[in-house]
């Protein structure tokens, strides 16, 4: 009978500092629980205490098999941190703490914040004394350990005494949004694009279901505070105009776009519905990135818009799977390894090249052969900065780069990869603390390299540099692209806030660019080299609340080419989907579906090529797949639907609305109204971005056209609607006072 004295305290901090005791949560449903500790810390969590804490004790527990004994020495902290804990929509903080068999503990407890990339101590709150042999539960308002809404990376219970403390406990921490079950609820939030350029013309499509318990006519309304990407409060609607599809279906939708003057960050959103009596709950969105225009140049002989290979091919005729899809692909990739030139293949690189050509594809090779050149030293930052110093190594290393780039000398474009794992190695060994002597982090310079080549210095910098210059002074169709990888800052991108993942995806350009990389043509970064299924790599959130997430990698990569002046491409996309069965080739992942769900959301980040390809033995790869990729690649390239629907109101003076169906190809990056004065007016052009209305000013009186069209992605058209002619009749008067005031 351990819950006997079971008692609750509420504490809600609307100043002065109230404790109700007894069960005040009635008035409100528990709807969404964020578990951060039940009988274990939650993934993602990390103990970070400075003081006596077990995170297993076994008694007394609230719930299950465990709680949290704490005994503190002066000053000591429970801390607990999660790199950045999404709180938006979140009401409380919850948990139960029971004194021990003394009670009377003196703690408070605080949300550890991070303000514009400093850490900084939230609002502490004084908890009430626990009470002897008792679990009580404490709730605290989220608004009131964070008023400002800062990135949360912890949550800390800490002492406030200078003397010891006898042992209490906690359990059954969580972060929960307390709903008013009068109130209208929030459901099936859809938002896309999720990563968006701060031009005001781009726009995300926000969709949400909305029902109250007193019917649909108690909605007063939906909103979203639209105020973190620069703009004001935004309604959502059910009239079905407002990409909500029909009207009073119970589906709200309205389109946002992104101020110029957001700066390139993550975001958060959140959701409001209110009904005609003033109850409200709330529902955040995820997180939305917003990007900064990408760097540099694309290469002019490559393709201008998103565009995709795969590493699937075949020498011999009519077995060559991209040729037998029917799909257009754009590029082909293959990876060779030291020795490639005694493969059974001779000429490989060469042989390659030209099939690939001869495709029409663009061949990217992936050079990885700084592992394999001998001595023979394994893998690693340490064992190739040792092979590195010894000059034999590094003339056979690029006599054989020498020979790739010569084999793939040609009038058409070819991409050499080089090297992926290479670069992170080095700037990761840099970042070590035991790196070796005389390196100094992020500095490639510092590294030896037994170079001899009249123009560069004998260092990784040299290196770098002489082997990008290599391939351009061999081959000149040769496009050159060193691999970039996000942990090589000895930091995961994914684990840390948003300002710091973007601190290491500078460094990274820039330790790339003292490698070469100014003197190269892109860069190749990846997202994951193995199936989630496999569990060999961790899941993405593909909903963007909880890192790992897309938007988090988007933000990596986009800093990346803003940083180098490099557009990317992104390579061995794990090919898994949710329809396979987690065996040998047939693993699950959602990332190839995230691209093609999200084309304009990583075009916009500099990402101009995807390439597809399991990255080892038993992942899934494109003839595996059940025809997942080769289905959503088809779409991809295929010209978009053409909307239905489309129609306009009744003109108002040189005004007409028009409205149509959403189209529901997953590549629709938006829509274009054209229209013009008939008879023989010329066609204009207005951007209209994903919304599905529109609100035209025709400029003469007249029979005007107009006919809108769909753009995918790749900036495919879909056939134009049928016309709508409209005749405007603008009176004179109205306007001509106007247009004179401002002649000179
Ligand atoms: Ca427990
Ligand atoms: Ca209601
Ligand atoms: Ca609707
Ligand atoms: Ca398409």
């Amino acid at each position: 009978m351990r819950n006997n004295f079971f008692k609750t305290i509420v504490i809600i901090f609307i100043c002065p500092l109230l404790v109700i005791p007894g069960n005040t949560g009635s008035t409100k449903n528990q709807e969404n629980y964020n578990i951060i500790y039940d009988d274990a810390l939650a993934l993602s969590w990390d103990d970070w205490s400075w003081t006596d804490v077990d995170w297993a004790a076994i008694d007394p527990v609230h719930t299950g098999n465990h709680s949290v004994a704490v005994t503190y020495g002066s000053w000591e902290g429970v801390y607990i941190h999660k790199s950045d804990v999404d709180t938006l929509g979140i009401t409380h903080l919850q948990f139960f703490i029971h004194g021990g068999v003394t009670g009377n503990q003196n703690l408070e407890v605080y949300m550890n914040l991070e303000v514009n990339g400093i850490a900084q101590t939230g609002p502490r709150i004084q908890i009430p004394a626990p009470l002897a042999n008792t679990w009580s539960e404490v709730q605290i308002m989220i608004s009131d350990l964070n008023p400002t809404n800062e990135i949360v990376t912890g949550i800390t219970w800490q002492s406030t005494s200078r003397n010891s403390q006898p042992t209490f406990y906690l359990d059954d921490i969580s972060m929960v949004s307390l709903e008013d079950p009068d109130g209208p609820t929030i459901s099936d939030v859809f938002v896309s694009p999720r990563s968006i350029p701060a031009d005001e013309s781009s726009t995300i499509i926000l969709r949400s279901r909305v029902n109250d318990p007193h019917g649909s006519e108690d909605i007063a309304s939906v909103s979203v505070d639209a105020r973190p990407v620069g703009n004001g409060i935004v309604q959502l609607y059910d009239n079905g105009k407002s990409n909500d599809y029909l009207a009073n279906d119970g589906i709200y939708g309205a389109s946002i776009t992104v101020s110029t003057s957001t700066p390139a960050s993550e975001r958060r959103l959140l959701l409001t519905a209110e009904d005609l009596e003033g109850h409200q709950n709330f529902r955040g969105i995820g997180t939305i990135y917003v990007i900064t225009p990408p760097g540099g140049e694309t290469p002019s002989v490559l393709p201008q818009q998103i565009s995709y290979g795969t590493n699937t091919w075949s020498f011999t005729p009519g077995e060559d799977w991209q040729v037998n899809s029917n799909i257009p692909w754009n590029y082909v990739y293959q990876r060779i390894t030291w020795g490639w030139e005694s493969l059974e293949i001779n000429n490989f690189v060469s042989q390659f090249v030209q099939q690939a050509w001869a495709k029409n594809y663009i061949p990217l090779v992936t050079v990885y052969m700084m592992r394999g050149v001998p001595p023979d030293c394994g893998e690693g930052g340490e064992c190739y900065a040792q092979k590195l110093q010894n000059a034999a190594t590094v003339q056979d290393y690029l006599d054989s780069l020498e020979r790739v780039a010569s084999e793939a000398r040609g009038t058409k474009p070819v991409i050499i990869q080089l090297e992926p794992d290479f670069y992170g190695f080095m700037q990761q060994l840099s970042n070590l603390d035991n790196r070796p002597p005389g390196i100094v982090p992020n500095d490639p310079s510092t590294f030896p390299v037994a170079l001899n080549k009249i123009g560069y210095p004998d260092n990784l910098a040299g290196f770098g540099r002489y082997m990008v210059d290599l391939i351009h002074n061999t081959a000149s169709n040769a496009l050159v692209a060193p691999s970039a990888s996000e942990w090589a800052t000895n930091s995961d991108p994914q684990s840390v806030t948003y300002i710091s993942a973007i601190d290491m995806a500078k460094k990274t350009a820039v330790f790339i660019d003292q490698m070469g990389g100014s003197q190269a043509d892109l860069l190749v970064v990846g997202w994951s080299d193995r199936d989630a299924g496999s569990g060999l790599r961790p899941w993405w959130d593909e909903t963007d609340y909880e890192t790992p997430r897309p938007t988090r990698a988007i933000l990596w990569d986009n800093t990346l080419s803003k940083t180098s002046g490099k557009y990317l491409i992104l390579w061995q996309v794990p090919v898994g989907n949710m329809s396979q069965d987690n065996t040998c080739g047939h693993y699950q992942d959602n990332r190839a579906k995230y691209v093609f769900d999200h084309p304009r959301d990583l075009f916009d980040a500099g990402i101009i090529g995807v390439l597809f390809g399991g990255g080892t033995d038993c992942m899934t790869q494109v003839y595996t797949d059940g025809g997942f990729v080769a289905q959503q690649a088809k779409i991809a390239y295929a010209t978009p639907s053409t909307p239905d629907g489309f129609e306009a109101s009744v003109p108002d003076g040189p005004y007409i609305s028009l409205n149509w169906n959403e189209t529901t190809d997953p590549d629709l990056w938006k829509y274009k109204v054209e229209y013009r004065l008939l008879p023989d007016g010329s066609t204009i052009t207005r951007n209209v971005g994903r919304k599905n209305n529109d609100v035209l000013r025709l400029l003469f009186s007249g029979l005007w056209e107009i006919q809108l069209v769909a753009v995918d992605a790749m900036g495919n058209q879909s056939t134009p609607t049928s016309p709508i002619t409209v005749d405007i009749v603008i009176p004179g008067m109205i306007y001509l006072p106007a247009i004179l005031q401002k002649s000179p």
